[in-house]
Formats: structure tokens, sequence, C-alpha cells
């Protein structure tokens, strides 16, 4: 690659040198013309340039969001880290744009990545994609095997998913104490055999595992205070909380975290409108 990017540099070269004598700048392009082989190797060039070059001259690359949302950071995370350039457009979920409905017209569901002219929704689906578009930093591990294991946790996780949303939900002694010892036994199986004794889920660098289970570092402790009930603790679950710093003290991740008391705000709105009334 080194060699084909060395030719297309001494093919401009030849071609500057050789260019059409003009009285001072601009050069009229049009009078220049290149032979066949020239423009050929310039394709050639231009073809195989390496990702960080790609950032120059990159489609545009748009991601449709919500400010509170964790699927919509774990996309800007993924796009920072790549060192992605992007427009962030903020998304009023209870007056959905024509762009979002335009572009995730199956379940108008934000985050939605627009690349060019092509659109990405779900947001695991986004990170793949972004990971395959700009290899540079991967995500996932190179290993056939590793990417198998990630992914495996990754659907572990998502799955697991019921289990976080029946604890946010509980709110009777009874069913409180089951949804927290459920949760409890799931966060026990991440922190064991998927954690493990790294420091991160990608090992000493953050990977795709760490962006899909970045919410517990950030919105967990939310849901927590709400519930009146912690369970992600030094005490009770101490590398997962370590990872919890860990993963929060990474600076794309720190500089790209909603503020915690708008956030707390917000969340406290929608925990106390879905709660029972206390007249029924
Ligand atoms: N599985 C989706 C979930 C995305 C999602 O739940 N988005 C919510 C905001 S956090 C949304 O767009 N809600 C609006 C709606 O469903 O109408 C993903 O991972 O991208």
């Amino acid at each position: 690659m080194r060699l084909i990017l060395e030719e297309g540099r001494s093919t401009l070269r030849t071609m500057l040198k050789t260019r059409p004598k003009s009285n001072g700048f601009p050069i009229h392009f049009s009078n220049w013309k290149l032979t066949t082989a020239q423009a050929k190797r310039l394709h050639l060039a231009r073809r195989t340039r390496p990702p960080h070059l790609e950032l120059i001259t990159m489609a545009g690359v748009k991601l449709l969001g919500f400010w509170a949302s964790p699927f919509s950071h774990r996309v800007i995370w993924a796009l920072k880290l790549k060192g992605v350039s992007y427009e962030y457009i903020e998304e009023d979920l209870s007056n959905k744009s024509q762009l979002l409905i335009h572009n995730n017209p199956a379940d108008k569901q934000i985050p939605v990545l627009i690349h060019g002219d092509k659109a990405v929704a779900e947001s695991l689906v986004i990170l793949e994609y972004i990971d395959e578009t700009w290899p540079h930093n991967p995500l996932l591990p190179k290993g056939a095997y590793e990417r198998a294991t990630a992914r495996f946790w990754i659907k572990f996780a998502v799955e697991k998913g019921a289990t976080f949303y029946a604890f946010y939900n509980s709110n009777t002694g009874e069913e409180q104490e089951k949804a927290t010892k459920e949760t409890v036994e799931v966060l026990k199986i991440i922190e064991e055999e998927a954690l493990g004794d790294e420091k991160f889920f990608g090992g000493e660098d953050i990977g795709l595992l760490d962006l899909v289970l970045g919410w517990f570092a950030h919105w967990f402790d939310i849901i927590e205070e709400l519930v009146g009930v912690k369970v992600l603790d030094a005490s009770k679950l101490p590398r997962l909380h370590a990872w919890t710093e860990n993963f929060k003290e990474v600076p794309v991740i720190k500089e790209n975290l909603p503020d915690r008391s708008k956030l707390l705000a917000y969340f406290k709105h929608k925990y106390f409108a879905h709660l029972p009334s206390l007249d029924n």
C-alpha cells in the first residue's frame, strides 16, 4: 500500500511539474489532461488509502439521537473512539422528525446513523457497521473465537434486559427482593465470566462489549437511586464496580456522558409516571 501511495504521490509530482503554464493562480485544471496511466495510478492510490485519510474525504456522517439515551451514547462513543467526525441531530421523540421517519421507517427509533445516502438503525448493528467501515482502533477483537465470545456476551447482556427492566419496575417488598436478587446474579455472571480480572471487557482498551454495557457505568446508578436499592457497589461486585470507574475515566467516555442531575430529573419524571397511583 505504501508503494502504491508513493506512486500516487510521484504521479502528482510529475503532474505538477508538467502542468500547463499559467500566469499565476488559479490554475485552469480543465486545460490539464491526465494520461490514462496517470489516471489509473491515482485511482488506485485513492482506493487503497489508509482509513485515517478516509476521514478527510468521507461522505457526511449524521447521527440521529436523543440526549438521555444510552443507545445513542454507545454510538457517540464508538464514533469518537474512531475519530469519525459527524453531525449530531437531536430528535424530539414526542414529535419525530421526517428525517427519522424516512431513515428508520420500520420502528422509527433512534439511534440512526446516516452515512452518505445510507441509513443504519439499531445501536448494535450501527456499532458493527462503524467498526467495519472504519476498521482502525478496532472495537471487536481480531481472532474469530474472541469475536464470537464478545458477541456471545453482547447477546447475553441484551437478552437479560428483561431482568434489569424488572428491577427498574419493582416497587413492592417481595417483588423488589426477587428482582434485586436476579439482577445481582446476572451482574455476577458478567463480572466473573466476561470481565474476569481484565481492566475492560475488551482487555487493556475498551471494546464493543464495554460500549454495550456502558450504561451500567452511568445510567444504572440512577435507576438504583430511583428504586432505592444499591446493587452495583464495591462490596457486592468489586470488579464490575472498578470497571464502571475505569470506563468513566476514559476521556472519550468522560467527555461524552449526559449530565447526571439532568438525567436523574428526566428518569425521575418517567419513573413516577409509570408507578401505579397511590390512590388506586
Ligand atoms: N434496540 C434499539 C433500542 C433503541 C431505543 O429504545 N430507542 C428509544 C430511545 S432510548 C426510542 O427511539 N424511542 C422512541 C420510540 O420507541 O418511539 C437500539 O439498540 O437501537
